[in-house]
C-alpha cells in the first residue's frame, strides 16, 4: 500500500449520563478519529484518550502533535505500507501508545479491507458473540448505584464492575452483593487511587466474593502490587501499569496480577494486544478487554478482540446505548448480554457520514 492522505476528524460525543471516576467526571467523549486514506483502501480508528491527561499521560491534543511530527513522518518514509511494518519504526519513539495504537490501527484498518479479511479473522478470534459486562462509575449515593446496576441487569449486562475509590469502595460493594446476591459476577477497579498502606482495607474486600480488583496501587509499581496480592485473596488485575507483553510477562512472573485486562489503545495496537492476551494465555491468566468509553469505531475492534481463545471474563464491551444517545456508527445492541464480533472487512463499521457531520468539530490533514 502507498500512503496518500492522512486526516484527523475532532468528535465530540455526550454521554447518556457522566461517568466518575477516582480520577475525575467525563461527560462527553472528547477525541479525534483517524482517517488514513491509501492507494489500496481508506481505514478509521479512534484516540482513545481524553482531552485531559487523567487516565494515563496522553492526552487529545498532545496525540495531535506525536503524530504530525513523530509517527506518520517515520511512516510515510517507509518503502512499502503496511501494518507489520510500523512498529519497528515507531520504536524509536518513546511511549504514547494511545497514538501509536491509533495510527496502527487505521492502518490495519485499510489492509485488512484491501484483503477483504475481518479483523476478527486476522485476528484469529474464536467467538462470533462475545458477553457484555459493564462499568459503573461512582455515584451520588448508594441508593442511585442499586439503581443504575439494576438498570443494567434488566438490560442483560452479565458482569458489574464498580468504580472505587477511599471513601467509596466497602458500602456500595456490600450493598450490590446483598441487593443482587453471590452469583453475579462483581468486580472492582480503582484506578490507582491506593496506596499499599491501605492493604488492609482492601482485604476486606475479600468477604464479597470479587471476580478481581483492578489497578488498585499506582501505575507501573509492579512490586506494590505484588506485595498487595500477598495480602489479598481477590485476584490483582492490571490496567495502566500493563504497556506491552513484556510488562505483562513481567508481572505475571512476579505475581503482580492474575488477570490481566487488555487494551489495544493503552499497549500500542491490536498487533501487540494478541501479544499480551497470547503471553496471559500461555500462563493460565485469564484475559478481557478494557474499554475507553469509546465510539463504534473503536468498539468494534476491540469486540473482535474480546472474542479471542484467552478472553474468558467478560470485558467492558459495552452496547452504543450504555455511552451514547446516538453513537457514529451503527449502535452495537445487546442481545441476550452478547454483542456481535463484527465481520465485515477490516473493523467492520466506519463513521455514518450523517452522524459524523454532526459531531465533527473540526478536521485537518495531517499529512498529504
Ligand atoms: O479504567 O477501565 C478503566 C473508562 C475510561 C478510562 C478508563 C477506564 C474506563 C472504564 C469504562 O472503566 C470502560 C468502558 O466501558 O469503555
Ligand atoms: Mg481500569
Amino acid at each position: 500500500m502507498k500512503l496518500e492522505r492522512v486526516e484527523i476528524v475532532h468528535v465530540a460525543i455526550p454521554l447518556v449520563s457522566p461517568f466518575r471516576t477516582s480520577f475525575g467526571t467525563m461527560t462527553t467523549k472528547d477525541t479525534f478519529l483517524l482517517h488514513v486514506v491509501t492507494d489500496a483502501a481508506e481505514g478509521w480508528s479512534e484516540f482513545a484518550g481524553d482531552p485531559e491527561p487523567l487516565y494515563c499521560s496522553e492526552f487529545v491534543a498532545g496525540a495531535e502533535i506525536v503524530l504530525r511530527d513523530f509517527l506518520l513522518p517515520r511512516v510515510a518514509a517507509l518503502p512499502v505500507l503496511g501494518t507489520a511494518h510500523l512498529a519497528p519504526v515507531l520504536d524509536g519513539i518513546k511511549g504514547h501508545e494511545l497514538a501509536k495504537a491509533a495510527l496502527e490501527t487505521a492502518v490495519l484498518d485499510a489492509e485488512l479491507r484491501s484483503y477483504g479479511m475481518p479483523l476478527a479473522t486476522y485476528l484469529g478470534s474464536v467467538r462470533e458473540r462475545v458477553p457484555a459486562g459493564v462499568s459503573v462509575g461512582i455515584k451520588e449515593s448508594v441508593g442511585e448505584l442499586l439503581d443504575a446496576v439494576e438498570g443494567y441487569l434488566a438490560e442483560g449486562y452479565v458482569r458489574i464492575k464498580l468504580k472505587i475509590e477511599p471513601g467509596w469502595d466497602l458500602e456500595p460493594v456490600r450493598a450490590v452483593r446483598e441487593r443482587f446476591g453471590a452469583d453475579l459476577p462483581l468486580q472492582v477497579d480503582a484506578n490507582t487511587a491506593y496506596t499499599l498502606a491501605d492493604a488492609e482495607h482492601l482485604r476486606r474486600l475479600d468477604a464479597f466474593g470479587l471476580l478481581l480488583i483492578e489497578e488498585p496501587l499506582a501505575e507501573n509499581n509492579l512490586y506494590a502490587h505484588a506485595r498487595l496480592q500477598q495480602r489479598l485473596a481477590t485476584p490483582v488485575c492490571l490496567d495502566e501499569s500493563l504497556h506491552n507483553a513484556r510488562d505483562t510477562a513481567s508481572a505475571i512472573a512476579m505475581d503482580a496480577c492474575r488477570v490481566v485486562n487488555v487494551k489495544p489503545a493503552r499497549v500500542g495496537g491490536y498487533l501487540e494486544a494478541r501479544r499480551v492476551h497470547d503471553v496471559a494465555h500461555a500462563h493460565g491468566v485469564p484475559v478481557w478487554c478494557g474499554g475507553m468509553l469509546e465510539t463504534g469505531i473503536g468498539r468494534a475492534p476491540n469486540l473482535a478482540l474480546a472474542a479471542l481463545p484467552g478472553c474468558t471474563l467478560p470485558g467492558d464491551t459495552s452496547a452504543s446505548s450504555r455511552y451514547f444517545a446516538e453513537d457514529i456508527t451503527e449502535p452495537f445492541v445487546l442481545v441476550d448480554g452478547h454483542l456481535p464480533v463484527p465481520r465485515s472487512p477490516g473493523i467492520g463499521v466506519e463513521p455514518l457520514p450523517e452522524a459524523l457531520r454532526r459531531f465533527a468539530m473540526g478536521r485537518r490533514d495531517l499529512y498529504t
